[in-house]
């Protein structure tokens, strides 16, 4: 029965702890399909159909974090979509709420295998994304939003880091090297 289920490692880390980075690679080298929510947020922002598409805008802006059952549905989507059976899903679940509406609707379709956290000193995290804004165009990238994202990091999401932890679920990396050093890393998770 259990093989029938999709296989989820969760990615979780702060803002610019490298996760997007990192799924990419592991994407490549280890057949997973790579699922950002945030990706799946700003997509589903831009579509101009979209009824979420104001309240994703202002979450994001804000650094808090949308309601479970709009970033699960996009989730469940996608994966239905890749025909795939593999997932790293990257940046979610960040809090209580998307925890607990991830249990709801997804125990009986996928299975929590791993939970890779990325842990990465703050101000190297925010150094990082305020770099990126220089290009990136998200909204999110500058010293505001970051301020808020940073707190929503501490008090929302690592409760849920330690709530895996207490599952003995979680395989804490240190993001703070170089990308190439942090693929080391990771590379171990895959191939023990
Ligand atoms: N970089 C990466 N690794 C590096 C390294 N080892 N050394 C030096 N530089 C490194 O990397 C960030 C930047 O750092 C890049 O320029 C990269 O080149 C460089 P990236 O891999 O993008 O880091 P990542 O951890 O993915 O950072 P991101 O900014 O995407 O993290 P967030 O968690 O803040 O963003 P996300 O897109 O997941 O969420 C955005 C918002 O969407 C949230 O704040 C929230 O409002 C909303 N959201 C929800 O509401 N619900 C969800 O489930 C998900 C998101
Ligand atoms: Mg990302």
């Amino acid at each position: 029965m259990s093989d029938s289920l999709y296989k989820v490692i969760f990615v979780l880390g702060g803002p610019g702890a490298g996760k997007g980075t990192q799924c990419q690679k592991i994407e490549k080298e280890f057949g997973y399909v790579h699922l950002s929510a945030g990706d799946l947020l700003r997509a589903e922002r831009k579509k101009e159909d979209s009824q979420y598409a104001e309240e994703i805008e202002r979450h994001i802006k804000d650094g808090s974090i949308v309601p479970v059952e709009i970033t699960c549905a996009l989730l469940a989507r996608a994966m239905k979509d890749s025909g795939k059976r593999n997932f790293l899903i990257d940046g979610f679940p960040r809090n209580k709420d998307n925890l607990d509406g991830w249990n709801e609707t997804m125990t009986n379709i996928a299975k929590v295998s791993r939970v890779i956290f990325f842990n990465c000193p703050e101000q190297i995290c925010v150094d990082r994304c305020l770099d990126r804004g220089k290009t990136s165009g998200r909204a999110d990238d500058n010293k505001e939003s970051l301020v808020k994202r940073i707190d929503t990091y501490t008090n929302a999401t690592m409760p849920i880091i330690k709530h895996y932890r207490s599952q003995d679920l979680v395989t804490e990396i240190a993001a703070e090297k170089s990308q190439d050093e942090v693929f080391e890393d990771v590379k171990k998770v895959f191939t023990s």
